[in-house]
């Protein structure tokens, strides 16, 4: 959504009456673009302002650091010194950097390749008048806004052979490409200041044959390689914003350093804005390049799904600086990237949602008793609005590293795309889901047809009809994605290894009447849910019942696993006797239960009894929640092969081989898991103290103090890690109490003026083995599961969730913080 400043602002323009620009002749634009460039008055007091050859200098008061030829914007029709004086100006102080505002020719009066030309040659003379300038030999830089942003590009090009040397290239909103179909040319909410209808005026005015070459075009040279490293700005809601990622990514994979931000809430022509909070940003992200110097926050938090979008609300909040790094083009986390068909939460949407707000919670509507991904995503993208968080994020920076500074106390992060920050706190909030696996099966470049992993489901959905489609994998997400997939697909063949017990979902649309008593008694609601044992409500003590499944005769057994199955959910048949979980004996009698009703369910005799699981204890891996799972295969359109007893042994290009046939497909889909709970923290070079490594110091299994801190890595939060409840509760519960206890310790720390705060080695060790302790007392560690590390080949198997419960798990976090935060040393420097 657009920040507020700049809605303002296009309400303003709208008011004024001011007809499209590409309804309007070139003169009348370029009257139209210098009134409202005037409109933000003069830029401030410069050492020298003189007009030369190739266009205007402006040396700034202070100092000369640098000196950029500037290539305004304005679609190569309009713009000029004029209009751009103040920008110039703003820029030249902020950067301490001299700065030649180019003036080139013109279009239509001057077509293409006139202004590259004169671009050029502005260009030549910045680099044989650059000491005369500056007073001492300093970096050249070019740099540029929109058309001017595709000129910075073009020269930087051109001098890869031919010289001058460029420091750096600068590029905001830069146009780089004539292809006007990518998304953001036909998003309706980026047509602004410019549309896609404006672009094309000024394409037909400069190189109405849209001159596809890299000298009009840059995004079509051959290669990026040895260019100059680039910033390159990009606004959320501008028609060239995908064609200035794209360039940055190719810049990227051409091995150029490149730093590359997306500013959230911003239109084009934010930068030369000073109206705008966002120019002011950018002006400092620019001056940060030119200087080197990376980027400061108090916290940079790593994710924007339910976590991330927290953390920042309740850290900016205290007054953090903050800055979240999001490797997505969204925000949602697993609710963005898990789209397969079917992708539904099996938490009821009541408990699955934010309790930090009182007013969220009241004009939040849910619409089923289940969330379906879309309706998920919904949610999160009304609170990215509602909290206006969206102007913190980055979107598409994938962290790279994060390592611990001694001396200063610092984290440098660093994104894969060579963006640097610093901060002082680091908080992991990137999901205990989110590092999708796919198992190396040989082949998968000679399959010939499409395939998918489900943690990677592409936005605009894969057409499954008439297509014969073999499914990987039987956990939670293929058991949501079988029954949809077959009722699309000519054929579905499914490739399970292991059988996983289901539960049927049950889900319906939110009664109303219901709903309104949910919000009515919220707050109750909400505290069952924190002292509970998942962080729901139905799973509170007082609610759970007392009985042994053993201390009842198998007639009452049997009503209520009945009334368990009618129920439906995670919990109705586990959560139904006190020692489903701890007892083998227990056990049996729910797993039993369950296999006779697949048994009831699945006609055929020898599918049923392959569907039944028998190498593990019921709940001992993840229960899935399913719609019409079972009876799927009641389906002539669907096959269960069986993978244990014939394994995969490799794609070919037709489709599956296995140990005993080949299987013919069209799609292929990987519904094959996650490296969980560590994955996405390990995915990152994070290095603490003494450049420690935390793949080396987790390399026998996850070692942390409450799931939150880590010793040896100060003042590094990991939100919901292994070690706490995590991915055995409800998620969203666990995430704002480790946010909430996060937020508060910072706040601890700042206001004593503590510097650092970090687990020491001994609570560390006392807390793995009281995580430990409670998994061993249960019958979990006897699963080959993914909470051990087990589907990951070479994961060290170690239980990561904690097990005691959410309500004692906040109870003992509570005690440690109100003990002064006992187990953690603190320091002030
Ligand atoms: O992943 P999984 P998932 N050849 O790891 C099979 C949450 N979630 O994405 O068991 C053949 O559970 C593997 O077989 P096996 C929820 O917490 C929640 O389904 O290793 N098969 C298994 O069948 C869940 O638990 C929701 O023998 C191979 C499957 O792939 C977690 O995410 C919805 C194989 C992986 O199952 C993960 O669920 C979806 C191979 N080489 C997910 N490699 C809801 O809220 C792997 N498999 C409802």
């Amino acid at each position: 959504m657009l920040d507020e400043a700049s809605a303002g602002f296009i309400a303003t323009l709208a008011e004024s009456g001011l007809p499209p620009l590409h309804e309007l002749s070139p003169l009348q634009a370029r009257a139209a673009g210098a009134a409202l460039v005037e409109l933000h008055g003069p830029g401030p007091e410069m050492l020298r302002a003189e007009d030369v050859d190739c266009g205007r200098l402006l040396v700034p008061t202070e100092r000369c650091r640098g000196v950029i030829v500037y290539y305004h914007g304005g679609g190569w029709v309009t713009g000029g010194l004029d209009e751009f004086d103040a920008l110039g100006r703003r820029l030249a102080q902020r950067t301490g950097c001299a700065v030649v505002l180019v003036d080139y020719r013109l279009a239509p009066e001057h077509r293409y390749p006139a202004a590259a030309e004169d671009a050029w040659t502005a260009l030549q003379w910045t680099a044989a008048n650059l000491e005369e300038i500056a007073g001492r030999p300093v970096p050249l830089i070019v740099a540029g806004d929109s058309a001017g942003g595709c000129l910075a590009a073009v020269v930087a090009q051109r001098s890869r052979e031919a010289g001058p040397e460029i420091a750096l290239q600068v590029l905001v909103y830069p146009v780089t490409d004539c292809d006007l179909d990518r998304d953001s040319y036909l998003e309706p909410e980026n047509q602004l200041i410019i549309g896609r209808a404006a672009m094309e005026w000024f394409w037909d005015h400069y190189a109405p044959d849209r001159a596809v070459r890299a000298s009009a075009s840059p995004l079509r040279a051959q290669t990026l390689a040895g260019l100059p490293p680039a910033v390159v700005l990009t606004a959320e809601h501008d028609v060239l914003r995908d064609e200035g990622e794209a360039y940055a990514r190719r810049l990227a994979e051409d091995g150029v350093r490149v730093e590359h931000r997306r500013f959230g809430g911003q239109m084009h022509g934010f930068f030369t804005l000073p109206g705008l909070p966002g120019s002011a940003a950018a002006l400092d992200f620019v001056a940060q390049a030119i200087d080197g110097e990376p980027s400061h926050f108090d916290a940079i938090v790593v994710g924007a799904g339910f976590s991330g979008l927290y953390a920042l609300h309740r850290l900016r909040g205290a007054g953090l600086s903050v800055r979240v790094l999001e490797q997505g083009d969204g925000v949602g986390g697993t609710w963005h990237w898990n789209r397969y068909p079917g992708a539904r939460c099996d938490i009821e949407s009541v408990d699955y949602s934010y309790s930090f707000s009182e007013e969220l919670e009241q004009e939040w509507e849910w619409s089923e008793r289940y969330p379906a991904q879309p309706e998920i995503l919904r949610y999160l993208d009304h609170v990215a609005d509602r909290f206006d968080l969206r102007r913190d994020i980055d979107l598409n920076t994938r962290v790279a590293q994060a390592r611990y500074d001694d001396e200063r106390a610092v984290w440098h992060v660093t994104t894969e795309g060579g963006a640097r920050y610093t901060a002082t706190y680091c908080v992991m909030a990137c999901g205990n889901l989110s590092t999708p696996h796919r198992p190396a099966i040989e082949g998968l470049d000679d399959f010939e047809g499409d395939w998918y992993h489900t943690a990677r489901w592409p936005a605009g959905g894969v057409e499954l009809a008439g297509k014969r489609v073999g499914v990987i994998g039987t956990g939670s997400t293929g058991i949501q994605l079988i029954p949809q997939a077959a009722a699309q697909a000519e054929h579905v063949h499914v490739f399970q290894r292991t059988p996983n017990f289901s539960m049927p979902a049950h889900n319906r649309p939110l009664d109303p009447d219901l709903l309104r008593a949910v919000k009515a008694d919220y707050r109750e609601r909400r505290r069952l849910a924190r002292e509970s044992l998942s962080g729901v409500p139905s799973s509170h003590p007082d609610v759970l019942p007392q009985r042994s499944a053993l201390e009842v005769a198998p007639e009452e057994r049997a009503r209520v696993y009945e009334h368990g199955w009618a129920n439906g959910g995670i919990g109705g048949v586990t959560l139904a006797f006190n020692d489903i979980n701890v007892n083998a004996d227990a056990n049996g009698t729910a797993a039993d239960f369950v296999r006779d009703k697949i048994r009831a369910i699945v006609r055929d005799p020898a599918t049923a009894e392959a569907l039944c699981p028998t190498t593990h204890p019921i709940g001992t891996k993840r229960i899935c929640v399913d719609t019409d799972y079972y009876a799927t295969y009641n389906r002539d359109n669907v096959t269960l092969v069986d993978v244990r007893s014939a394994p995969i042994v490799r794609l070919t290009p037709r489709g599956i081989e296995t140990a005993s046939a080949e299987y013919e497909l069209d799609v292929i889909v990987f519904a094959t898991g996650f490296d969980a709970i560590t994955g996405a923290v390990l995915d990152i070079d994070v290095r603490g103290r003494d450049g420690e490594p935390l793949k080396k110091k987790w390399s026998g299994g996850p070692r942390t103090y409450l799931g939150v801190a880590t010793a040896g890595f100060p003042n590094l939060f990991l939100v919901t890690g292994p070690g706490s409840p995590s991915v055995l509760s409800n998620m969203v519960l666990s995430i704002e109490q480790h946010v909430d206890w996060i937020a508060d310790c910072i706040g601890h720390l700042r206001e004593r003026g503590l510097d650092t705060i970090e687990a020491t080695r001994d609570a560390e060790d006392a807390w793995v083995a009281h995580v430990n302790e409670v998994a061993e007392a249960t019958l979990f560690p006897r699963a080959g599961s993914w909470y051990m590390g087990a589907n990951i080949p070479g994961k060290p198997r170690v239980f990561m969730p904690y097990l005691g419960g959410v309500g004692n798990y906040r109870t003992h976090c509570e005690g440690v913080a109100g003990n002064g935060y006992e187990g953690f040393s603190v320091t002030a420097r």
